[in-house]
């Protein structure tokens, strides 16, 4: 099938992955692969902008590409490649850095909250970071980027810089629009529900990964921060009980007032029960799956280096287009 709309989006693999991840983007990326013509990458060279461990890079590159296929992506439907494997990434990178004003990048809150007191000593790379974000996108001419919330800003980083590029330099890149759903775009610590649930927060207590243990997910639910009302209902002004309710309706599917009327007189005890095992019926067949890939680990290398040639043919393509528009051949 010709004519179908672009997408593009990728994960660091910087750590275990968690149900914000899945939540707000991987679940969407598998629902919708009938509709778009896919490309999902993991961005090994995202991970590299603050301290990591080379083996463990190494490690949760692989850990990450089986997630996704445990996940539902399917591989006659999707190129599923690592960054590094397709060197365009960084020479675009180079060149829209040199079209992209410091204002922009001085602006863009994660820089912001991630360098908060330490301005002098996080990497420039860690700074530049949304440039290459826009180079993942741009080098595909994807259409749109299904992401979480907390990407849209970079997206629309990498929308003016494909507008800037185009009133500079010609027509070259499709101008990418950011694809993000209303429910669980935003998952919230379990520890703190007023901060993002994210691979980098180190706390005990803090995220469900998609490879936690039935019973490791259902000790951090019952630990999970909440307040002294009664009711379960969704009122954001209550960021505990709100955030794990959205996560419950995010994976069963039902409505909010059916949720709301299911709770009715029950109390945080059973609604915590319940929600370990929405979350642990979800997750059971991608862990198995999971378990059955990393026994294999030839075909996701297979797998990998197949899709990064496939991929690189529509790289080369554009980086063509821009080392000419550029006077740079
Ligand atoms: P890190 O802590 O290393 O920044 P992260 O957990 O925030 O990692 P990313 O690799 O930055 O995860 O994000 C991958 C995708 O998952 C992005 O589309 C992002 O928007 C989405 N995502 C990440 N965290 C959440 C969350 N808490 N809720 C919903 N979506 C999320
Ligand atoms: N910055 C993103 C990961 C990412 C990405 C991309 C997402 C890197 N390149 C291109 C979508 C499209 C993040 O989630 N931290």
């Amino acid at each position: 099938m010709k004519n179908k709309k672009r997408v593009f989006s990728g994960i660091q693999p910087s750590g275990d992955p968690h149900i914000g991840n899945y939540i707000g983007a991987i679940r969407n990326w598998v629902a919708d692969q009938e509709e778009y013509d896919n490309i999902f990458c993991v961005v090994d060279q995202h991970a590299i902008t603050a301290s990591y461990d080379p083996e463990e890079l190494r490690r949760n590159v692989r850990q990450l590409v089986a997630v996704y296929l445990a996940s539902g992506l399917d591989p006659s439907r999707c190129s599923l490649f690592v960054q590094s494997h397709v060197p365009e990434h960084t020479e675009l990178a180079w060149l829209l850095m040199c079209v992209t004003p410091m204002g922009w990048l001085s602006r863009m809150t994660q820089f912001k909250e991630k360098s908060e007191g330490k301005q002098e000593q996080v990497s420039a790379g860690l700074f530049t970071y949304p440039v290459l974000m826009a180079a993942d996108i741009l080098l595909y001419q994807a259409d749109g980027v299904p992401v979480g919330d907390d990407q849209k800003q970079h997206v629309e980083l990498a929308r003016d810089t494909a507008q800037r590029f185009n009133h500079l330099f010609g027509e070259t890149f499709t101008v990418p629009q950011p694809i993000i759903r209303p429910v669980g775009a935003r998952v919230m610590g379990l520890d703190d529900p007023t901060r993002k649930m994210a691979k980098s927060e180190s706390g005990q207590n803090h995220s469900i990964g998609l490879l936690d243990e039935p019973d490791r997910i259902r000790k951090k639910l019952a630990r999970a921060v909440t307040d002294s009302h009664k009711e379960i209902v969704f009122d954001p002004r209550r960021p505990g009980v709100f955030n794990l309710l959205t996560i419950y309706r995010s994976l069963s599917g039902q409505s909010q007032e059916e949720i709301e009327a299911h709770f009715e007189g029950k109390g945080y005890g059973d609604m915590k029960r319940e929600l370990a095992d929405v979350v642990i019926a979800t997750l059971e067949p991608v862990q198995a799956r999971f378990r059955e890939l990393t026994e294999d680990p030839a075909y996701i290398d297979e797998l990998l280096a197949e899709h990064a040639a496939r991929v690189r043919v529509i790289a080369r393509a554009t980086m063509d287009k821009v080392r000419r528009v550029m006077g740079l051949r």
